[in-house]
């Protein structure tokens, strides 16, 4: 069945779904254990939930091509986008499971609209109340992932070497942009007729370093969203903080938007230079919760998954 995703803060029964599904992921323990992931100290169980996170801050440590400080197997690169697709759809499917429901879709927050808000605005906005996801705190103290519900149980040391951990959510808010990315520059990445361009870096004005924030004026559209809550969403354990499911979807949905204008296509061949690991359309996309090979040429299409209630 497809599911469809729809917007966080005008669809309550999806974000009931989204809360009860994380909270249910973050207490099933399967059996994997810090020390199957490398983590020093007394081997603890490692939720289903945080395995997530620790896929992103692996994704984060390969570098491609090695050596260099940038581009990894997931960010700073043509695969930004598919590879956050995939590993939203993997969380969609484990959602789906444990509610018993196929057809409960991701939401998504439009943080452009809350962008369009005056900046005293933003961060009291509905997603922030404790009706939404809650809102500031060292921790979070209100919603449905306060420090009574809710616990971070893997983040990273000042190495960024990941570590077993006991605390609630950190969320900032404002603190390190004032304010949220606004409609005009989601507008102006929409514009953008390349998907992304040699030498597939932070640098190129390409849709997809538009999106991802690097260009016109870092931090842009989605690493602006991440700074701009701060805390938890800082590090590459930031898919601790469950708005990070939340901006990727939106992420995920502005793209689908532009494909559809501009037709599903993906830059660099497979013949581009062995530098672009990870990053070519028909390479395996780096994953530790699948064994069977995607690569961004076989997500371009995911109608057959999900679709969203409204593109722009
Ligand atoms: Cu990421």
């Amino acid at each position: 069945m497809a599911s469809i995703r729809r917007n966080i803060v005008t669809d309550q029964a999806a974000r009931d779904a989204f809360v009860s599904g994380v909270l249910a992921l973050k207490a099933e323990f399967l059996g994997t254990t810090t020390a199957d992931i490398g983590i020093a100290g007394p081997a603890r169980q490692v939720s289903t939930y945080d395995l997530f996170t620790v896929w992103h801050h692996l994704a984060m440590g390969q570098m491609t091509p090695p050596g260099q400080a940038d581009r990894n197997a997931a960010h700073s690169g043509p695969v930004f986008l598919p590879w956050h697709r995939l590993m939203l759809l993997l969380l969609e499917l484990q959602l789906q499971r444990v509610l018993g429901d196929d057809e409960v879709g991701l939401p998504y927050w439009d943080w452009a609209a809350d962008g369009a808000l005056p900046s005293a605005a933003q961060p009291q906005a509905p997603i922030w109340q404790p009706d939404g996801i809650g809102g500031t705190g060292t921790p979070v103290a209100d919603g449905p992932f306060g420090a009574d519900r809710f616990q971070v149980r893997i983040d990273s040391d000042r190495f960024g070497r990941l570590r077993a951990t006991d605390r609630g959510l950190r969320r900032t808010l404002a603190a390190g942009v004032r304010t949220l990315p606004t409609p005009q520059q989601v507008s102006a990445a929409l514009r953008r007729p390349a998907y992304d361009l040699s030498p597939w870096d932070r640098g190129v004005a390409g849709f997809r370093n538009h999106l991802e924030g690097w260009r016109p004026a870092p931090p842009g559209l989605h690493n602006r969203v991440h700074v701009w809550i701060g805390g938890d969403m800082g590090p590459a354990t930031s898919p601790n903080d469950p708005v990070f499911y939340l901006n990727h979807c939106n992420v995920d949905r502005i793209w689908e938007a532009w494909m559809v204008d501009r037709g599903r296509s993906y830059q660099p061949p497979q013949s581009a230079s062995d530098q672009l690991r990870f990053h070519r359309t028909d390479d395996p996309m780096y994953s530790i919760l699948i064994t069977q090979p995607i690569t961004p040429g076989q997500v371009l299409d995911i109608g057959t998954f999900y679709s969203y209630d409204q593109l722009t």
